[in-house]
C-alpha cells in the first residue's frame, strides 16, 4: 500500500509542468552544478545549431561543443548563442563561471572567459541523452554555475617515481573534463626540480614540459611549474638570479605559473625572513615584469600544524607580498581538513591558505593502494581557502578514483558526498566492470600503521561480521550467517580481478594496479579457504580441518611470494590488500585452528614466534615509526624527513634475547656528527660507547658488537639540538 501511494504521488508530481523531481534524479551532472532549474521536459532538438554572438569562441570549447551537438553550416538550424555574462556578483566573476540556458528554441550560454565556455560544453555534454528511437535529447533547464574554490587541482609533490609523460597528459584531460584547473609539477625525484635546481632540462624533457603546457592549455588547466631549491640554496644575488633564470627557461616552455617549495628542508633554507625576500624578489622581478602568469605560489617550511612551533609562519603573514599563496597541509602533514585549522593558520599568514591535501599520496605507505573515498574535507570550508589541491599516488590512474572527489569537492563544497562521489569515479575509471572494481576499492583504502597516524576506513560494510564471527570462533562458535555473508564477499573478490582484467577499457589502470589485483585474488581464495576450514573443525572433523589447514597454508605462501616479488622499493616494500579488516580476520581463524589442532596432538604445543625486537626511543617524532623484521633482520623503516634530536634524546634497536647480533648498519645523511655517540647495552639501562664507528661518518657498518648486546642506539651527547636523516638504522642477527 506504501508503495503504491508513492508511485501515485510521483506520478500525480510528474504531471505538473516546471516540477522538478523526475528530473532532478536523472540530472547527474559531475560536478555538481551550484544551482539548477529544471522542467520534467527532455526535448528531442529539430535541427542542428550554429554558433552566434562572440566573434572567436575557444576553439577546445567548440570541439567539445561539437562532440555534444550536431552544427550545421548552412539551412534551418537552431541558435547557440554565446554572450558575455551580465548578472555580476561576487561568484559571477569568477574564472570558469557560466549560465547555461536550453529552451526548445535556443542554447544561451554566458561566460566570464575562455575556461567559462569550456566547462559549459562540459556540462552540456553530460547533459546529452537518448531517447527510445535513439535520437539525442536535452533536458529544458538553466544551470548557473561556478566553482566554490578558485584553484582546483593536484600537485605532483609526492617522493617516488614520477609520473610519466603519457600519465600526465591524461590526468590533464581528466581535469579538464571535471573542471580542476591546477596542475602543480613538483615530482621530489625530478633531479631539475629539486636536487639539481639551478640546472636547465636536457632537450628531450624540456620538450615534453612544452607539450605539457599546450595540454593543459586545450584543457584550461594552469601548469604550475614548482622548483625546490631549499636545500642548499644561498641566501645571496647569484642564487636569487638562478631562481628567475629557471623561470625564464620554463617560461619559453610554456609555463605561465609558478611556485617555490621548501618543504622537508633542513638548516640555512628554513629561514622565513629570507624565504620571503626571495619570493618577494621573484614576485616584483619576474612576475609583476610579465603580464601573463599567474600568482606565484609557496610551499613554506613550517606546512602544518603541528611542526609550527615558531614564530616562522608570522614572519611569512607579514614580510610576504600578498599577492603570493601560501600552502598548508592542514593540522599534520597528512590529515583531514577542517574550518577550524584554516582559520588558525589564515590568522597567522594573512590570507587564506591554499591547501595542499595529502591524499590520497602513499609515498609513505608504498605496500598500500589507497583506492577509498576522498573523505575528511570540511564542507563548511569554501569560504577560508584560496585553492585545493591533492598530492596523489606515483599510480597515475589509480590515483583517479580520489581526484574525483577532489573535482567534485572543491567545485562545489556545500553540497560534497564523497561516497557518492567514489561511486561514480569507479563506474567512471572501470564502466563495464564497476561493481567488480568497486570491490577491489572499499577493501584496499587503508595505509595501514604509519608514522603520520593517518587511516582510513576499510571493507566497513564487513567490519562487523568479521570481528563477530573470528570472537564466535574463538569460543567454540560458528556463525553461519555471518559466514555466509564472508563467504559471499570472498567469492566476490576471488572473481573481481578477472572482470577486471578483462573489461579491458583502462589498460594503465589495469598495469599499475596488477600487483594488486592478483594479490586480491588470492586474498578471495585464501579467505573461501579460511572459512571452510573453521566450518570443517566445528563440524569435529580433523582430517578435513588439517586438509583445509594446508590450503590456506598454501595461498598465504603464495601471497608471500606476490609480496616478495613485486614493488620491491626499498621503503615499503611488497604488495597489501585488504590489510585493516579481511587479513586479519584469515590469520585469526588461521592461528586459532594451528592453536585446535596442536594443542589436540600429541606433541607439545607450539606456539607461533613472538617477537620481541623493537625500536627504542624518546624522540616522539619516531615513537609511531613502523619498524621492519625479518629472519635475520631489524631495522627502521627508511624516513623522509629530518629528525630533531634533543640534547640526550637517542634512537635505537633492541633484539631478541635468544639472537646474536652480526653486524650493525647506519646511514644518516644529512645528519649532524659532532657529538653523536653510539652505544651498546645488554639489559637496556647500562650503555658502553661502541668505539669503532670513526666519528664523522654518516654511513657505517660494524660487525664486531659484543656476543652480550642486544640493544643499540645512536645519542645526542652534543649538549645542542642536532638533525638526523633516518636512511638505515639496522642490526642483522647471526643465522641459528
Ligand atoms: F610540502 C608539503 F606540503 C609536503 O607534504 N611535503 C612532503 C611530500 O612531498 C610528501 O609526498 C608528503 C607525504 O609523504 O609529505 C611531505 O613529506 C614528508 C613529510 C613527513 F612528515 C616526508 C616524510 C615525513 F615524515
Amino acid at each position: 500500500m506504501q508503495i503504491l501511494s508513492n508511485l501515485l504521488l510521483t506520478l500525480l508530481l510528474c504531471c505538473i509542468p516546471g516540477f522538478t523531481y523526475a528530473q532532478s534524479l536523472s540530472l547527474e551532472l559531475y560536478p555538481q552544478p551550484q544551482q539548477i532549474v529544471i522542467s520534467n521536459q527532455q526535448y528531442v532538438p529539430s535541427h542542428g545549431y550554429t554558433l552566434q554572438g562572440i566573434s572567436n569562441p575557444d576553439a577546445d570549447a567548440v570541439k567539445i561543443l561539437k562532440e555534444a551537438l550536431p552544427f550545421v553550416q548552412s539551412g534551418k538550424s537552431l541558435p547557440l548563442e554565446v554572450k558575455k555574462l551580465k548578472v555580476r556578483t561576487p561568484e559571477m566573476e569568477r574564472s570558469g563561471a557560466y549560465i547555461l540556458d536550453i529552451s526548445k528554441k535556443k542554447i544561451t550560454i554566458e561566460i566570464v572567459d575562455d575556461r567559462s565556455l569550456f566547462y559549459a560544453a562540459q556540462t552540456l555534454k553530460q547533459l546529452v541523452g537518448y531517447n527510445e528511437a535513439g535520437k539525442r535529447t536535452l533536458p529544458l533547464c538553466t544551470i548557473t554555475d561556478y566553482p566554490d574554490v578558485l584553484h582546483r587541482g593536484t600537485v605532483e609533490g609526492f617522493y617516488g617515481t614520477p609520473w610519466s609523460h603519457d600519465d600526465r597528459i591524461s590526468q590533464l584531460r581528466f581535469y579538464g573534463q571535471f573542471k580542476m584547473n591546477t596542475y602543480i609539477y613538483g615530482p621530489k625525484d625530478d633531479p631539475f626540480h629539486s636536487a639539481s635546481w639551478r640546472e636547465p632540462y636536457p632537450a628531450d624533457q624540456a620538450k615534453q614540459i612544452k607539450e605539457l603546457t599546450t595540454e593543459a592549455a586545450r584543457n584550461k588547466v594552469d601548469f604550475v611549474w614548482a622548483i625546490h631549491p631549499g636545500q642548499d640554496i644561498k641566501w645571496n644575488a647569484t642564487d636569487s638570479n638562478n631562481v628567475i633564470t629557471k623561470f625564464e627557461q620554463m617560461y619559453d616552455l610554456g609555463v605561465r605559473a609558478f611556485a617555490v617549495f621548501f618543504d622537508d628542508i633542513s638548516g640555512e633554507g628554513t629561514n622565513a625572513a629570507k624565504q620571503a625576500g626571495l619570493m618577494n624578489f621573484i614576485q616584483k622581478e619576474f612576475i609583476e615584469k610579465k603580464s601573463d602568469i599567474q600568482p606565484l605560489i609557496m610551499c613554506p617550511t613550517e606546512y602544518n600544524r603541528s611542526w609550527a612551533r615558531t614564530d616562522y609562519l608570522d614572519i611569512l603573514g607579514e614580510q610576504l607580498h600578498p599577492a603570493v599563496h601560501i600552502m598548508w597541509t592542514g593540522n599534520r602533514v597528512v590529515d583531514d581538513i577542517t574550518l577550524e585549522g584554516l582559520e588558525w593558520v589564515n590568522k597567522r599568514i594573512r590570507r587564506p591558505a591554499y591547501i595542499w591535501w595529502n591524499f590520497p599520496v602513499s609515498d609513505y605507505c608504498r605496500d598500500h593502494l589507497l583506492m577509498g573515498p576522498a573523505y575528511g574535507l570540511d564542507t563548511q570550508a569554501s569560504n577560508a581557502m584560496s585553492g585545493f589541491v591533492a598530492n596523489p599516488m606515483e599510480r597515475a590512474e589509480a590515483s583517479k578514483v580520489a581526484l574525483f572527489g577532489v573535482a567534485m569537492y572543491s567545485w562545489n563544497i556545500h553540497s560534497y558526498d564523497p561516497q557518492l562521489a567514489w561511486e561514480k569515479a569507479c563506474e567512471y575509471l572501470v564502466p563495464k566492470a564497476a561493481i567488480a572494481f568497486k570491490t577491489f576499492c572499499e577493501n584496499n583504502s587503508d595505509p595501514g600503521p604509519n608514522g603520520h597516524l593517518y587511516r582510513r576506513e576499510e571493507s566497513t560494510r564487513y567490519q562487523a561480521q568479521a570481528d563477530k564471527f573470528l570472537t564466535g570462533y574463538r569460543n567454540g562458535q560458528f556463525r553461519e550467517r555471518d559466514a555466509n555473508q564472508l563467504g559471499a564477499l570472498f567469492a566476490q573478490i576471488q572473481a573481481a580481478p578477472e572482470l577486471i582484467y578483462n573489461q579491458g577499457d583502462n589498460k594503465a589502470l589495469i598495469k599499475e594496479i596488477n600487483p594488486w589485483l592478483m594479490q586480491f585474488e588470492l586474498l578471495g581464495r585464501c579467505g573461501s579457504n579460511a572459512l571452510r576450514m573453521a566450518h570443517a573443525w566445528y563440524e569435529k572433523d580433523r582430517q578435513n580441518t588439517w586438509q583445509r589447514f594446508l590450503e590456506v597454508s598454501a595461498v598465504m605462501d603464495s601471497m608471500k611470494l606476490v609480496n616478495r616479488t613485486f614493488n620491491q622499493n626499498p621503503y615499503q616494500k611488497g604488495v597489501k590488500v585488504g590489510s585493516r579488516v579481511l587479513m586479519p580476520l584469515i590469520e585469526g581463524l588461521y592461528r586459532q585452528t594451528s592453536r585446535n589442532l596442536l594443542s589436540t596432538a600429541d606433541t607439545p604445543s607450539n606456539e607461533i614466534r613472538v617477537s620481541t625486537a623493537s625500536t627504542i626511543t624518546n624522540i616522539d617524532q619516531l615513537k609511531n615509526q613502523p619498524w621492519s623484521e625479518d629472519e635475520n633482520l631489524i631495522a627502521y623503516v627508511p624516513m623522509l624527513e629530518v629528525v630533531k634530536v634533543e640534547p640526550n634524546q637517542y634512537l635505537g634497536l633492541g633484539w631478541e634475547i635468544q639472537k646474536d647480533a652480526e653486524s650493525f648498519t647506519f646511514n644518516l645523511p644529512q645528519s649532524n656528527v659532532d657529538g653523536r655517540v653510539f652505544e651498546w647495552s645488554e639489559d637496556g639501562k647500562t650503555w658502553t660507547i661502541l668505539s669503532d664507528i670513526p666519528a664523522d661518518r654518516t654511513k657505517f657498518t660494524i660487525n664486531t658488537i659484543p656476543l652480550n648486546a642486544h640493544f643499540v642506539r645512536m645519542r645526542n651527547n652534543s649538549g645542542k639540538q642536532m638533525e638526523v636523516k633516518v636512511t638505515a638504522f639496522s642490526v642483522k642477527t647471526k643465522e641459528v
